[in-house]
């Protein structure tokens, strides 16, 4: 891979070709500006640090159809610390329970078969599978998440998966019966790396099953905040075919779920399998051409989309600002982090956000600096408008805040457009 390095700290850097294809005409269609990483929350002391700021640019491969960013963020700084987690929502529980069952049906799984989770994060989802008598393995970089997961048993090697620990862990743990993959692929900038270790690891029975927002969804559904300097690539199916073919693996079924604004989950199997590729292959292929992924034209609408959210939510807030109503925020996402960012959105407009997340609480967002408080805050202070930051879990949160709306409090929710719930 073609690796431009940037000033003097070598470990950011640029591709300069596809990470999938190689090929050199990427065409960029919409940039974010520069800013912080979206996870990067900062403590009171940090406040008085210098901030690094990050371009955000995203490109499609105009051979391929992969859309990527070029600039990659060293991993360690994003992912060694890590405070995305799972299980501190509903639907994620019952997300990773429904997927957990799902895949021990399907494939018929037996008890001590071995699941390997890269990007395991807290174990919530191999727990499942350890519920189901499976041994498990998790790989996740985060220190921090890796503690929380070996605390449940789950036993997790904290560092990124590549074709090197893949080795190791044949000789230690031989090839798995299943190895899945839940909003993990698209932040890993080797794929070809990747690749190679997911390739060692299976046999002919085993699958890799690979979870991830798919790139339509994104597309139609304005989801321009879930672009981020994690998500390296945004996928859609074709793209993955050529891929995975390079490594003589094969996609040979697909399942489609709402999870994360809507997410595609892929079942992967070496050649020959005895894994039938299911029609629906061919239609999603067929689908993304007819949708012209293939060319420019649904990413310029897109980046067009993009800038009108932005214009109509800013205005949107100045004028509950003039007519003095109190806008907060709810839900300290990454994405939401991106949307005030891009948006310039900053404390003389959302005075506070609250947050379910312990580790969250007390600190400030990257960028506007805005404190985040335990939801309690809201029963407390009553504010009239919450601008939610995690659309992902707006059904769970707006039922959860019954009693905030019933008090007239309005939630503004603005993807895929800009409304009052
Ligand atoms: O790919 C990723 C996606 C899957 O999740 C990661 N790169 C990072 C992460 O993105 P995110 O930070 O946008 O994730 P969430 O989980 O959508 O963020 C939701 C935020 O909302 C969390 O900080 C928790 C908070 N929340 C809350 O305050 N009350 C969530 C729920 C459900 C609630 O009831």
């Amino acid at each position: 891979m073609t690796k431009e390095t940037i000033g003097p700290n070598l470990k950011q850097y640029r591709v300069q070709a596809c990470r999938i294809c190689n090929s050199m005409r990427l065409y960029q269609f919409l940039s974010l500006g520069s800013m912080p990483i979206p996870n990067g929350f900062l403590t009171k002391s940090d406040l008085k640090k210098s901030e690094p700021r990050y371009p955000l640019s995203v490109f499609v491969c105009e051979d391929c159809s992969l859309v990527q960013l070029t600039h990659v963020v060293p991993a360690h700084i994003m992912f060694r610390n890590y405070l995305y987690i799972p299980s501190t929502s509903s639907t994620m529980i019952e997300h990773f329970k429904s997927m957990a069952q799902d895949i021990v049906q399907t494939l018929k799984l037996k008890p001590q078969s071995l699941v390997i989770d890269i990007g395991s994060n807290d174990g919530t989802l191999l727990g499942n599978f350890k519920d189901n008598e499976m041994r498990v393995l998790g790989i996740d970089p985060a220190s921090n998440l890796a503690q929380v997961a070996r605390l449940k048993g789950v036993e997790t090697i904290d560092n990124f998966f590549t074709s090197d620990l893949a080795k190791k862990i044949l000789k230690e743990k031989g090839t798995a019966d299943v190895i899945t993959g839940t909003n993990v692929f698209a932040h890993i900038d080797d794929l070809r790396d990747a690749c190679k270790g997911i390739s060692m690891l299976l046999n002919k029975k085993s699958v890799f099953i690979v979870e991830f927002p798919y790139l339509p969804d994104l597309l139609s559904k304005n989801e321009f905040d879930t672009i981020y300097h994690e998500h390296l690539s945004y996928f859609s199916l074709r793209p993955l075919i050529s891929l995975f073919n390079t490594y003589n693996m094969g996609i040979f079924d697909v399942k489609r779920t709402s999870i994360h604004g809507g997410s595609m989950r892929i079942y992967v199997a070496k050649k020959p399998s005895g894994y039938k590729v299911q029609p629906i292959v061919q239609e999603i292929v067929k689908e993304e051409l007819l949708k012209k992924l293939d060319k420019r034209i649904p990413y310029d609408d897109f980046a067009r989309r993009t800038k009108t959210i932005k214009r109509d939510l800013k205005n949107y807030l100045q004028t509950l600002r003039k007519q003095g109503k109190r806008v907060v925020g709810y839900g300290a996402s990454a994405k939401g982090n991106v949307l005030l960012n891009y948006c310039n959105i900053g404390t003389e407009i959302i005075s506070y956000i609250v947050d379910s997340i312990h580790y969250k609480q007390g600190r400030f967002t990257p960028g506007t600096h805005i404190p985040i408080y335990p939801e309690t805050r809201l029963e407390k202070d009553n504010p009239t408008h919450a601008l939610l930051l995690a659309w992902n879990f707006a059904d769970e949160i707006l039922r959860k805040q019954a009693g905030y709306r019933a008090r007239g409090g309005q939630f503004i929710i603005t993807i895929p457009y800009l409304r009052i719930e």
